[in-house]
């Protein structure tokens, strides 16, 4: 591979809905740009990105690929992201690197959701961007309605460039709007022919709203179109260069990935009309305090951030990263950002798919691997140890949903351990906590799709057996009412005994904190036995009477009490206190709290209704409600954690896949009364299965 500097560098990233065709792009472009001999495809479970036994199982992207090709003394760097949106994370980082965006679409589906959604990407990195829009070759496409389709959707930035000639199997190319030529599209040739006469009028009119946009990105042009005068072809690219990378228009094409129709025009486009890295702002980032600002210049001291780590149980982790600024050689010397070491990096190589491309040295803007370098994982700035910098973390959601993993016996159980850490270190979106209580490993992710695939992953690249099963609600337990009781612990039978008596008063704290106090006079319970009444009050609120949760939100008040000088001692007040929090309870009103979330859910407008009376099934309370994005609605609501457990699938269920949502822990609440018998037989059931285990 040749080198190139961040003037020859463009980093562009497939996006869109799940199958509208990206991976099958990628494919096509690696092959007509020379990359790869021979095309491989999803069916058969050989293309380049998609090299994972996962991806394989699904026949669908899981992660990022990178396809590195050259074309035409410039490099690009694709990136084939997933069309799932649970891989978000992924999906973000792949974003955070690229100087463009292609959307492609589904010519037999039209804006689907997902396209949708990564769109709203798309606009708010103000990503310069192309729509591709893919299988032309299929039934049932109407080009006018797609275009009218995209247009008010997506909006009126999207600007035609193309006409297509033939339909289905006779679909074989397009009519350039720009240079006014027939493409026809043989195999993974392109001949260049003249546009029939019958498609010229229709033609022409595209040409003249495109001419408009482009005029619009220039005020020396805008002049001389208002003027009436003809741009010329170096005006209409210059302009349309400069529009594109201002994202004020966004050009339409047609294609079909299979087939390898408009791959080669895309490749030319891409070079054209996409700004090249060192077209874009310098990046900015942190040295302790101080702002630092690098260009993607090879003449700036060297900076990296990785946006992707990969973990082979055999060959170790490769990181790939973008290089933000400098140079970076086999053996050179990084400074790791968060372990603040130096280490040498290996040789430095490009990845096409999970083939290693050797490299002499990577360019400022590059988008390169290295591997084994030790505490380097995704988001992790690369830098001089005297040029410090590191560059902000990439914005991505916090999991929606929780599973619960096992191991199938004690040998499995390190081999999780281990997995898992490692498959942290590749998606730092993912969530692991293990809950004592519960006695359960949790998993948190996106969704089915993302959690799934950490377990697949688990299973069989790490060769972990386990089983997976939903995750267990952390209950709480309270009292209502202030109550006070006598708790006597009193042994005297000879030899040295036990004596103490307290009384005490319990009060609801209603902030669900723990307080200690005491009112004692005249020494009824000296001094130094204060902190084991204390201590045994603590002790047994770890398990509430109800169902042996843990009860918070208590103040317990020693009021009154008694000793014995000789049998008194710390283990009997502090048995006598626990026995007086038990005997308090049968008037307190002892009741089970449960966790209530706040959650904030994004939803088209026009499922607002469902979404507000589902709310209301889920005993949620709905807070407010505010326009988000145009079409778009966000709901705040508060929901009990037992009824949104699974929400991000009921969600998705509920509005063609089209609503996301967050959510965060707010405060424990009481559970409706009818509730709480069947916590209860619940919880002692999960107890009698936890002892027989
Ligand atoms: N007829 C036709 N089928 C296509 C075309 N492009 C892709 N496909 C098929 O569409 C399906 C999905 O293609 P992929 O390339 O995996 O789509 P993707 O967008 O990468 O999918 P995800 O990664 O799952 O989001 C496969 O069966 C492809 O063979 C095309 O141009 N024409
Ligand atoms: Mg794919």
């Amino acid at each position: 591979m040749n080198e190139y500097k961040a003037n020859e560098i463009k980093n562009v990233v497939l996006l869109g809905h799940l199958g509208s065709g990206k991976t099958s792009l990628a494919e096509s472009l690696a092959l007509v740009s020379g990359a790869i001999g021979k095309k491989g495809s999803v069916e058969k479970k050989n293309t380049i990105s998609d090299f994972t036994q996962e991806e394989h199982d699904k026949q669908s992207s899981l992660s990022t690929g990178l396809l590195p090709l050259e074309f035409k003394g410039r490099k690009i760097n694709l990136l084939d992201s997933p069309g799932a949106d649970e891989m978000i994370g992924d999906i973000n980082h792949a974003m955070s690197v690229a100087t463009a965006a292609i959307l492609v679409i589904d010519a037999s589906s039209g804006v689907q959701v997902g396209t949708e959604r990564m769109w709203l990407e798309i606009k708010r990195l103000g990503l310069p961007a192309f729509i591709f829009i893919n299988k032309m070759d299929k039934e049932n496409v109407k080009f006018d309605e797609l275009l009218e389709e995209i247009r008010t959707k997506l909006g009126s930035q999207a600007v035609p460039f193309c006409l297509p000639i033939g339909k289905q199997d006779t679909f074989n190319g397009f009519a350039d709007v720009v240079e006014l030529k027939a493409r026809i599209y043989d195999g993974d040739k392109c001949i260049d022919d003249e546009i029939h006469a019958d498609k010229m009028d229709r033609v022409n009119s595209l040409r003249e709203q495109l001419i408009e946009t482009v005029a619009g990105a220039d005020e020396e042009l805008l002049e001389k179109y208002f003027n009436g005068e003809e741009l010329t072809m170096d005006e209409i690219h210059k302009g349309l260069h400069a529009s594109v990378k201002i994202a004020e228009a966004v050009p339409v094409v047609v294609g079909s990935a299979t087939k390898d129709i408009g791959s080669l025009t895309l490749l030319h486009m891409i070079n054209q009309y996409f700004p090249s890295v060192s077209e874009l702002e310098p990046r900015k980032g942190l040295d302790g305090e101080t702002e630092v600002v690098r260009n993607y210049s090879d003449e700036e001291p060297f900076s990296a951030k990785v946006f992707k780590t990969m973990i082979d149980p055999f060959l170790g982790t490769i990181n790939l990263m973008q290089i933000m600024s400098g140079t970076l050689k086999k053996d050179q010397d990084v400074y790791v950002s968060n372990t603040q070491n130096t280490e040498r990096a290996t040789p430095v190589f490009s990845m096409l798919g999970k083939t290693q491309v050797p490299l002499e040295v990577a360019h400022a803007g590059d988008l390169v691997a290295m591997a084994k370098v030790s505490g380097v994982k995704t988001g992790t700035t690369l830098s001089e140890k005297k040029n410090v910098v590191v560059y902000p973390d990439v914005v991505t959601p916090t999991p929606t949903m929780y599973m619960a993993v096992h191991a199938e016996n004690k040998k499995d159980e390190d081999k999780l351990s281990n997995a898992l850490a490692k498959l942290q270190l590749e998606d730092n979106t993912i969530e692991v906590r293990r809950n004592k209580e519960t006695a359960q490993l949790l998993i948190g992710g996106q969704g089915m799709i993302h959690i799934g695939y950490i377990i697949d992953k688990m299973k069989n690249m790490f060769k972990v057996s386990l089983t997976s099963e939903e995750q267990r609600i952390v209950y709480r337990e309270t009292i209502k009412k202030t109550a006070e009781a006598e708790g006597r612990y009193i042994k005297q039978s000879g030899g040295s005994g036990y004596y103490g008596v307290v009384v005490m008063r319990f009060e609801p704290t209603g902030d669900g904190g723990y307080e200690f106090a005491e009112e004692i006079f005249g020494g009824a319970v000296p001094k130094g036995y204060f902190p084991a009444v204390d201590k045994g009050l603590q002790e047994t609120l770890e398990h509430g009477v109800l169902a042996g949760f843990p009860v918070i939100g208590v103040r317990g008040v020693l009021t009154d009490g008694k000793y014995h000088a000789v049998d008194s001692n710390e283990l009997a007040f502090k048995m006598a206190a626990g026995i007086a929090f038990k005997e308090a309870c049968k008037t307190a009103q002892p009741t089970i709290l449960e966790p209530i979330f706040k959650v904030e859910v994004v939803i088209k407008d026009e499922y607002l209704g469902d979404v507000l009376g589902d709310m209301n099934k889920r005993r949620g309370r709905v807070l407010g409600m505010e326009p988000a994005t145009e079409g778009y609605q966000k709901v705040v609501a508060e929901a009990p954690e037992a009824e949104i457990s699974k929400y991000t699938i009921d969600l998705k269920a509920m509005t063609q896949g089209s609503g996301t949502f967050s959510r965060e822990f707010v405060r424990y609440e009481e559970v409706p009364g009818n509730l709480i018998d069947k916590i209860c037989e619940e919880q002692k059931r999960f107890e009698e299965a936890q002892k027989n285990k």
